[in-house]
């Protein structure tokens, strides 16, 4: 009888293994079978009716059902998890016709949009790029373009001194003493970057950048210079901008100017950009100072220039209407998407 049944759960066993859909019935299947309650400890218990001799004869067969369905399961159980890791790969398949998720794509920032631009517009007049240190000795920030120590012009850009000799640039004109230093003219370069100073309200920013242009060769005059300039703001700002001229002081230009460009908000009437002068001041600009050659090592009158530095942050918020100077280096989001070109 104990034999019979002992076949009887061991078919059942098998069929219910084979059939589980999942481990979680495969596992219930095996309690019901192998576990501590299960039928073939039931059956176990069965022995005390038996023979002294049929006992070990019984234990020995039930052990090899035991080992069976152990194996039996182990095997539905490893089939089950082929079976579901096929079916999450086929679910889970790469839809290659399915519309692409949208990737949110940068865009450049407006200083550099400006600057890209005026690039473009000085290659057209031949003019091309240098670059120079963040960090310049004092004597191409201030000593060769006719600074020198202790001389009130020095008040003009508050400035960040790293130790005696080096300062972070105040301006980008350093540029025209290395490129007069290591190029030999007629020159017409543009130089650009950022620039530092001890500054900072509605209109001036403690980091800024400017954008240098020069420009040396047999014979040059405030004509050129004006006409230059003049053609590069109308071609950035369009002709409805007004710009202008005003006598001004740099200890490395003589004459010196000042460019003003009519202000974008109120269009010349004032308001509080332009401090209700209904002008923004966007650089200074003169024909190069024959000291600066002097420095430089290079002939004057053989060689003449001009030269001029603008704000590039001046230059966008007067482009693009911006109120507060302040909102560039900020970069909120929300106010470089307004931006975005
Ligand atoms: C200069 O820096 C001269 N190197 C420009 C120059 C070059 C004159 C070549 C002659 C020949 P200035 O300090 O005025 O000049 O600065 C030039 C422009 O930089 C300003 O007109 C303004 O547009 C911008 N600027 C100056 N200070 C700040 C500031 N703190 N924040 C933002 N823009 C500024």
């Amino acid at each position: 009888m104990s034999y019979q049944k002992l076949e009887q759960i061991e078919g059942e066993a098998l069929k219910h293994f084979q059939q589980a859909q999942n481990s979680k019935e495969l596992y219930d299947q095996k309690v019901r079978f192998l576990g501590k309650s299960g039928s073939l400890t039931e059956v176990m218990k069965e022995m005390g009716h038996l023979s002294k001799e049929e006992k070990p004869f019984f234990g020995k067969k039930v052990n090899e059902t035991k080992q069976k369905l152990e194996q039996a399961y182990v095997d539905a159980e490893e089939k089950l998890k082929r079976r579901e890791i096929e079916d999450r790969m086929h679910q889970e398949e790469l839809d290659m016709t399915l519309p692409a998720t949208h990737a949110p794509a940068g865009g450049p920032h407006p200083v550099y949009s400006v600057m890209e631009e005026i690039f473009t517009i000085m290659s057209r007049l031949g003019y091309s790029l240098r670059t120079g240190p963040l960090v310049e000795r004092d004597y191409y920030n201030f000593e060769a373009l006719n600074i020198p120590q202790n001389h009130p012009a020095r008040d003009m850009q508050d400035t960040f001194f790293i130790d005696e000799s080096h300062v972070l640039r105040t301006h980008t004109s350093p540029i025209q003493i290395h490129s007069l230093e290591s190029e030999a003219p007629p020159l017409r370069i543009i130089g650009t970057g950022s620039v530092f100073r001890c500054d900072s309200d509605i209109s001036h920013l403690p980091h800024f950048h400017q954008i240098e242009g020069m420009c040396v060769d047999r014979k040059v005059s405030m004509a050129d210079l004006k006409g230059t300039i003049t053609f590069f703001v109308s071609e950035f700002f369009g002709p409805g901008l007004k710009t202008r001229f005003r006598p001004s002081f740099f200890p490395f230009t003589e004459p010196s100017a000042e460019v003003d460009c009519q202000c974008p908000l109120c269009k010349g009437k004032g308001c509080s950009l332009c401090k209700q002068s209904g002008w923004i001041e966007i650089g200074g600009a003169g024909l190069i100072n024959p000291k600066v050659f002097e420095f430089a090592k290079i002939n004057y009158p053989d060689w003449q220039g001009f030269a001029f530095g603008f704000g590039l942050e001046r230059m966008a918020i007067i482009k693009y209407g911006i109120e507060d100077i302040r909102l560039l280096p900020e970069n909120d989001i929300r106010f470089l998407r307004q931006m975005s070109l």
